[in-house]
């Protein structure tokens, strides 16, 4: 197997944390998205969207999408579990990681890529084809998203230690790279949210963090 990876982007890094938790290891290639390199020929032949990440498997199978790849790995190595345990679980691993992603990851994007000059015709991820131009009043809502998104970690992790239960998943893995994501548009987590300092004090403790 094979892990198309960009080091710097918060998106692979979610599957890469959950491969570290399970100890998977494979070769990973790098392919550099800020100066395009995803963009061009030899990674468009591997995927056609420009998009990162891509597992390559032994006989050729090729997918992308962070969830895909993850539960892939699940299935096949099951321990530690990432996804849940029994139905109820698995359906909050799902809704919370979900909420992660959009309002934490998506929204991040939205506010740094409408932003930064690297992606004046970049404002969505991948697509060598199709431009799309930067809106720079969308920096305004992703900031507002993630404020919203904050919110909701406080009220959550007030009930329990991870965003499910007593055990750490996806769900806060996805949590805690939007986290750290947010950190390129100067955003941190609020100082009166002391239920989400603590559980981001003890996620980056995780030697899988480093990933
Ligand atoms: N929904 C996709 C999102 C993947 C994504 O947006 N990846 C970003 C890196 S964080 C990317 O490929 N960016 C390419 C670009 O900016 O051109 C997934 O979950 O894998």
């Amino acid at each position: 197997m094979k892990f198309y990876d960009c080091k710097m982007a918060p998106n692979p890094r979610r599957a890469r944390i959950l491969m570290a938790e399970k100890g998977i290891k494979i070769p990973m290639i790098d392919v550099n998205i800020l100066d395009g390199e995803n963009l061009r020929e030899p990674y468009l032949a591997i995927n056609s969207r420009g998009l990162l990440p891509t597992l390559e498997l032994d006989d050729g199978t090729r997918f992308d999408e962070v969830m895909a790849i993850c539960r892939y790995f699940e299935e096949l190595y099951p321990t530690p579990n990432l996804l849940g345990r029994t139905p109820v679980e698995r359906a909050l691993v799902e809704s919370y990681q979900r909420k992660a992603e959009f309002e934490g990851m998506i929204a991040g994007s939205e506010a740094f890529r409408n932003k930064h000059e690297k992606f004046i015709d970049r404002s969505i991820p991948g697509g060598p084809k199709h431009k799309i131009p930067a809106i720079p009043g969308l920096v305004a809502r992703g900031r507002q998203t993630i404020e919203r998104f904050h919110e909701w970690l406080e009220h959550t992790l007030a009930k329990t230690e991870y965003l499910v239960g007593d055990s750490y998943s996806m769900a806060d893995i996805t949590a805690q790279c939007a986290v750290d994501f947010h950190k390129w548009i100067e955003i941190s987590i609020p100082a009166a949210n002391t239920h989400t300092q603590r559980w981001y004090k003890a996620v980056s403790a995780r030697p899988s963090a480093a990933a």
